[in-house]
């Protein structure tokens, strides 16, 4: 899964660039506009709080795209992270580096109105509102630094397959359980009006307890809903799991493969709902 591509002639040598927010026209800040409305008419009592809480610490809502330089300021403030514009999708080695630096890198681009729901690369829509909210809890700011460290350091084995997996289903497509019920906190989820709902509510998709070495065994959709759905008890419990294991014998046993599909249950799963797949047996795709 190393993407290799061309770094495009206005990007600097660590792949930023610079956001140019007065050069947004009106109809990008109206796209956000209408994006943050559809998001903000399904997230309360489905999004996790401290996303719904970093939304506000960061006033994500002020109206039309975030600076970043605004809200790096303050995020800067909480938890020491700040964003920075990228063109799109940059090569491994160079999020890792962000990120293990505590910057997260956003796309500047925003989607055209006329597709709203399905984008192939990251834009500053899913980046800033998907993302970016969880950095202002400690905790989450920890494991992002983590993961990007950890990334660094498994440059020098085939191990990107497995540790992309643990971030999809982590930071993509994370669900935590609360006293009140399961609630999302990935950022690909709190960015798509249907998968928030699918997420959750759908009776197709397994529901299954975090465990590390388990979640980059399991090879995942990249272009339709999850048919699972990995489900942690706190963010502690994901820096813990980051922290404390040695990635390299992990590396080591998985030799860059994946071991489960996407829809596997296996017995020593913590299964907290058993999908009936339904969704994906249909075809799928929205
Ligand atoms: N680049 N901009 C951007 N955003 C990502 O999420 C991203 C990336 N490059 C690589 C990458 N993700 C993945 O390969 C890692 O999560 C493993
Ligand atoms: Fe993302």
């Amino acid at each position: 899964m190393s993407n290799h591509f061309e770094k495009p002639d206005h990007a600097r040598a660590d792949w930023t660039i610079d956001q140019d927010w007065s050069r947004y026209t009106d109809e990008e800040h109206a796209v956000w506009d209408l994006l943050y409305k559809r998001q903000m008419e399904v997230l309360p009592g489905r999004a996790a709080p401290e996303f719904l809480d970093g939304l506000k610490a960061l006033d994500l809502g002020r109206g039309g795209i975030p600076d970043f330089e605004v809200i790096s300021d303050e995020l800067e403030a909480l938890t020491g992270w700040r964003v920075v514009a990228v063109p799109g999708l940059v090569p491994d080695d160079v999020f890792f580096d962000h990120l293990a630096n505590r910057r997260f890198p956003a796309g500047q681009f925003i989607r055209k109105r006329n597709e709203l729901d399905y984008l192939q690369e990251p834009d500053v829509f899913h980046d800033v509102f998907g993302h970016v909210p969880m950095l202002t809890n400690p905790v989450f700011a920890d494991y992002m630094e983590a993961y990007g460290k950890g990334g660094l350091r498994s440059l020098n084995y085939a191990a990107l397959k497995n540790l992309a997996a643990l971030y999809w289903y982590t930071v993509e497509f994370g669900l935590i359980r609360t006293d009140e019920g399961l609630r999302i906190y990935g950022a690909g989820i709190v960015s798509s009006k249907t998968e928030s709902i699918f997420a959750l509510e759908d009776p197709s998709p397994n529901r299954i307890g975090f465990d590390l070495e388990r979640l980059m065994r399991t090879d995942y959709r990249i272009d339709d809903f999850q048919q699972t759905y990995f489900v942690i008890d706190s963010y502690d419990q994901l820096f813990r799991a980051t922290v404390d294991t040695d990635f390299a014998p992990i590396y080591e046993r998985l030799q860059g493969k994946f071991a489960h599909g996407p829809e596997d249950v296996l017995d020593r799963d913590e299964v907290i709902t058993r999908g009936t797949q339904a969704y994906a047996k249909a075809g799928g795709r929205f």
